[in-house]
């Protein structure tokens, strides 16, 4: 890999000139004002077609097969389109549906299934979307409140949570991919889960503590990101497959893309919607990393995390979602440049394949698929916002086109199974609705003079990952951190048994919570000073932590993660040769036994 490595970024760099031709061709002629209201009213029909065909062939069922027109159970078997789209129909002002639809989730949804569900996407899809619309529900200010609503969504996210928290009882906090929302942890579940998986959980469990006043949400999901960060290598890269259990990396590609994405999303979102600035530190090692690394202007690679050698020169749809990101960051020179030439590849396709080779210039075999994705309609939304550049209107309108000649189909979207040769596919994900649909019709609603929620509403909003508004409400956002720095959720049963690697610990007291399904209860250390209870939220700073501790300086170094391949020498990071982490064991006595042993960080031959 290593004598290819020159020869490859040759071909890159070449690719890259020839290409800007290409990528700067594609700009078409300029979408006037009336047609932007044109193109929003299009793109309430395109959501229309499609939430209808899901609730008249569908619904209950997870999602629509737009092809057959039936339903098919996708995620947990519990109306997972009707959930994901909630939000967007109180976007698009239709209180008569978004009512009924609240109403009959209140009365119908119930979580004490014997099904195994992904963590990740129970979360940013069923979790988000139950606690948007609660929050727009129970107010008055979001003009779509529903006098009869209980809090009835809130109370089904808090038992959906609650099932899921087994999932996060492992030695790293980082959690198990997959829960059984009866049973907890399957016995032969797998113990390897993606980056992205693990760390992009922050904003709905971070929101449902600060509604239920219950912190452990926050806590056990903040630590995951630090289970991840501490993990990351002397470069500030993190790999995409992590093992829970030992900390290890299975997987040791670093990008922006797939399994790792959200991860770098979450850390800049869940500083701004709360205010923690510990995320906010963590982006920024993390995000300057990736630009030095992974950033081959203006396209993105994928690199080993340790070497920083390339492994993948590789455009992947799921990428499309980083130039929105570097919106919210401020950082948008780039970001023009990158969406331009995402926007390349979906013009010369009609749409963006799942892999598009950047060496070869060509779709990645194996990888044709367009399955819906709204990444680059995102990015769309938020350059256009940013700039005002009508261009971005322009990608928009194509991008309508697109789906509307190539991806509609008898009862709603029909995935697209190769960009080639446009052939349609009988599957309709719920993010179409939650986000696709989402954010075109907020692109030209901006642009017609917005008459919405997120333009005009009463706060300012941070869209989840799946595109869930979640409101920047004082309740949400003027909360104080929650003072955490060992947040290990436990079973009891394992108490005996648990091993934990804590960077710099030290313990000082601690509290238990016991609120939990069955027998299970939730063990929490926390030391600080001066600290306040205030409805169940803990306050307080927390002096107990090193600063490199408070602020994931610190990085955890298993021996494999040790390259023989010298990262470049204008790398980012603190570059410490030597580690000291204390090993906290829980005993059979109860009071943890702490073993102190300092590592050696030792030279092992990569193995990518
Ligand atoms: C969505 O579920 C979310 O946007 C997630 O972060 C990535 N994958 C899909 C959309 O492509």
């Amino acid at each position: 890999m290593r004598d290819m490595k020159p020869r490859i970024e040759f071909l890159i760099t070449l690719i890259l000139i020839i290409s800007q031709g290409f990528i700067f061709r594609v700009l078409a002629e300029g979408v006037t004002f009336e047609e932007a209201k044109q193109l929003r009213d299009e793109v309430s029909g395109m959501f229309y077609h499609a939430f209808n065909g899901y609730m008249d062939h569908a619904f209950p069922r997870d999602e629509l097969k737009p092809l057959s027109c039936e339903g098919e159970d996708t995620l947990g078997g519990y109306a997972l389109t009707l959930i994901d789209s909630l939000d967007t129909l109180a976007l698009l002002g239709d209180k008569d549906r978004f009512t009924s639809s609240v109403e009959w989730i209140s009365k119908n949804l119930r979580f004490d299934i014997n099904k195994t569900v992904s963590l990740f996407e129970t979360t940013i899809r069923i979790l988000g979307g139950l606690l948007s619309a609660h929050l727009i529900a129970s107010d008055y200010s979001t003009g779509m409140r529903i006098p009869s609503y209980d809090d009835e969504l809130l109370h089904l996210a808090e038992d959906l949570a609650r099932r899921l928290l087994p999932a996060f009882d492992t030695p790293t906090g980082i959690p198990f991919g997959s829960v059984n929302l009866l049973h907890g942890v399957d016995e032969n579940e797998s113990k390897i889960t993606s980056t992205a998986g693990g760390g992009t959980l922050t904003l709905e469990f971070g929101v449902l503590s600060r509604l239920t006043n219950d912190p452990i949400f926050e806590q056990v999901t903040k630590n995951a990101v630090r289970g991840i960060w501490a993990r990351r290598s002397k470069i500030n890269l993190v790999g995409a497959h992590i093992d829970v259990f030992t900390g290890e990396w299975t997987q040791k590609d670093a990008g922006i893309g797939t399994s790792i994405d959200s991860f770098y999303e979450y850390l800049l979102k869940a500083y701004i919607l709360f205010g923690d600035e510990e995320f906010l530190y963590i982006f920024q090692e993390a995000y300057g990393a990736a630009m030095h690394y992974l950033f081959h202007d203006p396209w993105y690679v994928e690199v080993n995390m340790n070497s920083a050698a390339l492994v993948w020169p590789l455009f992947n749809s799921l990428q499309a979602f980083w130039p929105g990101l570097q919106v919210l960051a401020g950082d948008i020179d780039p970001a023009i440049r990158t969406h331009t030439a995402f926007f390349s590849v979906w013009k010369r396709y009609g749409f963006t394949p799942e892999g598009f080779n950047l060496a070869s210039f060509s779709v990645q075999h194996g990888q044709k698929s367009y399955p819906l994705r709204p990444e680059l309609i995102e990015s769309t939304y938020w350059l256009y916002k940013a700039t005002r550049d009508p261009r971005y209107l322009d990608v928009g309108r194509d991008i309508v086109s697109s789906l509307q000649y190539g991806a509609r189909c008898t009862c709603g979207y029909c995935h697209i199974a190769d960009v080639e040769f446009h052939k349609q596919e009988d599957h309709m994900e719920s993010f179409f609705l939650a986000e696709t649909v989402k954010y075109l019709w907020l692109l030209f609603d901006l642009a017609a003079g917005p008459d919405n929620l997120v333009e005009n509403g009463p706060y300012k909003y941070i869209f989840s990952t799946e595109g869930h508004l979640l409101p920047m409400t004082p309740r949400i956002s003027l909360a104080h951190e929650h003072c955490l720095y060992f947040g290990a959720y436990c079973k009891n049963s394992n108490l005996r048994a648990g091993s934990f690697i804590l960077k710099y610990g030290h313990q000082t007291n601690s509290s238990r919570f016991q609120r939990g399904v069955g027998s299970t209860s939730y063990v929490t250390q926390c030391g600080f000073q001066k600290s306040t209870s205030t409805s169940g939220i803990i306050k307080g700073l927390c002096p107990g932590l090193s600063h490199e501790q408070m602020y994931g300086l610190s990085y955890v170094a298993s021996p494999d993660m040790v390259s023989e391949d010298e990262p470049p020498t204008d790398h980012i990071g603190n570059g410490a040769g030597q580690i000291q982490s204390v090993v906290v064991s829980v005993s059979d006595h109860g009071p943890m036994e702490v073993h102190e042993h300092v590592e050696k960080m030792t030279n092992r031959t990569e193995d990518q």
